[in-house]
This record gives structure tokens, sequence and C-alpha cells, in this order.
């Protein structure tokens, strides 16, 4: 299988997570794709390509442009500022607070286009953010250039978290829903996103939550107990035109892969009978049983199973990384579901 990546994500260097009252080194750093990559020419996946130039206006067709303009702009009005630290959202249009009106100044902005207060902003942030847009859209064109079965877009940072107007949750521009619109570019009339990284994907599901051209499915840790908390659950089905096309198999603390795979079934069954022309995969492997934010307990050997399954669907599929923190094993577990994928 062929990768796309590039060396651009290291722009991506926070030093600043705020986890547990703390400010740690980020868990979504810049090693995870060191060790990624490692995996895949020690094993031999197949070649590792840099994008191509890319025509980034196809952000627009996912995230709003003040937005975009704001994610442009951040870390210089920060920085402008005097501030000597990283730029972290302090204040949020809350429950009891206007949430139409956007300030102006840097420290209400933050808020209003922030759904999580982990993710810091740094210098080069946004760059790598745009870089890895252009190795999900180089990945679908080639794809469907090529009409291969499979491909591997090894984006960082993650992406699924961003909805249209809001980062967090270690992500900025939505690689997979920015992916999904490459496709129907290309023609596919339908696309499903399938996420299986431990978290739930609010940003894709909000984006497509009223389309029934794109079906979100979700597997992850129920949102009683794990980020993001206020969106995931099963009951959020869809609306308008979209109801019915949103699938959430949200699952309790300690879930093993008997029951996960319970619902893996379950959602290959609705992929069968939405027929899309392409699939994305949003892979995390923070499902793993020793991630250390996560709290699902699959093993490196499962992530075998996964993509052989996926495989007998004989869909052109798109995988593009997520999450996945225990960064000695997220090569093997990765390439796991790769190699799955391709011995079929
Ligand atoms: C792409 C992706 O996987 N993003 C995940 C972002 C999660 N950030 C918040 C983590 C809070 C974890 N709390 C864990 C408690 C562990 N005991
Ligand atoms: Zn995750």
């Amino acid at each position: 299988m062929k990768t796309f990546f590039s060396e651009k994500h290291k722009l991506r260097d926070a030093n600043t997570e705020l986890y547990g009252g703390e400010l740690v080194k980020p868990f979504e750093r810049p090693q995870r794709l060191d060790f990624i990559v490692d995996e895949i020419k020690t094993r031999g996946l197949g070649e590792i390509l840099n994008p191509n130039k890319v025509n980034l206006n196809i952000i627009g067709k996912v995230h709003d442009q003040d937005y975009i303009k704001f994610l442009d702009n951040a870390w210089n009005e920060w920085t402008k500022e005097g501030f000597k630290g990283e730029a972290i959202p302090t204040v949020w249009p809350s429950r009891s607070m206007n949430s139409e009106k956007i300030p102006t100044f840097i420290e209400g902005k933050l808020g209003y286009y922030s759904l999580a207060g982990e993710t810091s902003i740094s210098n080069g942030s946004i760059e790598a953010a745009y870089e890895a847009v252009r190795v999900a859209i180089s990945a679908v064109d080639t794809l469907v250039k090529d009409k291969l079965s499979g491909i591997f877009a090894l984006c960082r940072p993650p992406g699924h978290h961003a909805s249209k107007n809001q980062y967090g949750g270690y992500c900025f521009f939505n690689n997979a829903a920015i992916a999904a619109e490459r496709f129907k570019e290309l023609g596919a009339k339908k696309i499903f996103i399938l996420d299986i990284d431990f978290h739930h994907g609010n940003g894709t599901q909000s984006i497509f939550y009223d389309k029934s051209d794109v079906f979100y499915a979700s597997l992850h840790g129920d949102p009683m107990f794990a980020f993001p908390h206020f969106l995931g659950h099963s009951d959020e089905r869809g609306s308008g035109n979209g109801e019915g096309y949103n699938s959430n198999f949200p699952m309790p603390p300690g879930t093993k892969f008997q029951i996960w795979l319970e619902a893996f079934d379950n959602s290959i069954k609705e992929i069968k009978k939405f027929k899309p022309d392409a699939l994305v995969i949003s892979l995390g492997v923070d499902a793993y049983e020793k991630d250390p934010i996560s709290f699902f307990k699959l093993k490196s050997n499962n992530f075998i199973d996964i993509g052989r399954k996926l495989s007998k669907l004989s869909i052109p599929t798109l995988f593009v990384m997520e999450g996945g923190y225990s960064i000695k094993e997220i090569g093997v577990n990765t390439i796991n579901t790769l190699e799955g994928f391709e011995n079929g």
C-alpha cells in the first residue's frame, strides 16, 4: 500500500497541553509519526510519497472562511500581545453567555473558535495542518487516478474533532471530511466515513449531520466518560436529509475486542447497505490497551483483523491517520491494520 506523508508535520510541535491541571508535553507529538514511518519501512508496506501541489480552496467546502482566517492569524495575534506561552483559550461562549458576536481580541477569538482547551496553538501549527490536508488530498487523487484498492494518508495533526468552525482535540482542519469532499469532486456520489479512533469524531459528525451523501459512523469511548464528552451518543442519528446517515457506537471503560467487534460488524452491515463509492477510515489506534489517555482494551493483533474485514468490502478505501498515543506501539498497530487490509 502506498503512503502519502510529509516531513512538514514536524512544524506542529507544541510544548504544552493542558492535562490534569498541568501543562505537559502534548500526547500528540511529532515522534508519533517517526514510529509509523519506521514500521512502514521495516515491514515494506510500500512507497512513501510526498504530497502533490494541491488547491487548498477545497478547505472552504468544509470550514468557514472566518475560521480559516482565524487560524491563519492566531499565532501572530497572540504573540503581538507579548504573551510568553503558547495560545490557550481561557473563556468560552458557554451556555450562559452570548455566542453570536465574535470578539475582536485574540483571547476572545480563541474561546469562540475552540471546542476544547487542551490544544495549544504554537508557531508552525497551522502550516502543519495545511500540509496534512495536502497529504489527504494527494492520497485521494492517487487512489482514484490509479484505481487502487487502498491508500494511506499519514496525516498529522489529526482532524476528526475539528468542526466547520472550531478546533480542539489536537485537530485544526478535518482531513477526513475534506478527503470526502475531494472524492465527491472526482465523481463519487456516496462516501462512508468509518471512524475507529477511540474518540468520537464530533467534528466529522457535525459537518455531515444533515447530509445523506456522506454517512458517518463511529466506534468510541462513551462520551459520558470520554473526550469529547458532549457529542457521540447513540441517539444521534442525523437530521433533515441526513436522518439515518449518522451512527454512533459508544462503549464503556474496559471494552475488549470481542465487544468492540460486535459494534464494528454492525457498522460493516451499514456500509454494505449504504453501498458507498468510497470508504474513508478515520484510523486512530488509541483503542489500543496501553494507550495513555483511552480506555479500550484492543491488542496489537486485533488491528490485523480490522484491516482484513475492511478489505472484504472491496470498496476503494482511504485510511486517514487520526489519534494513537502509545508511541512505542503506534507503528505496529497502524501497519497491522494496513497490512491486514493488504493481505485480505
Ligand atoms: C485525535 C485524538 O485522538 N484526539 C484526542 C484528544 C483528547 N484530548 C483530551 C484528553 C483528555 C484525556 N483524559 C484522560 C483521562 C485518563 N485517565
Ligand atoms: Zn482519539
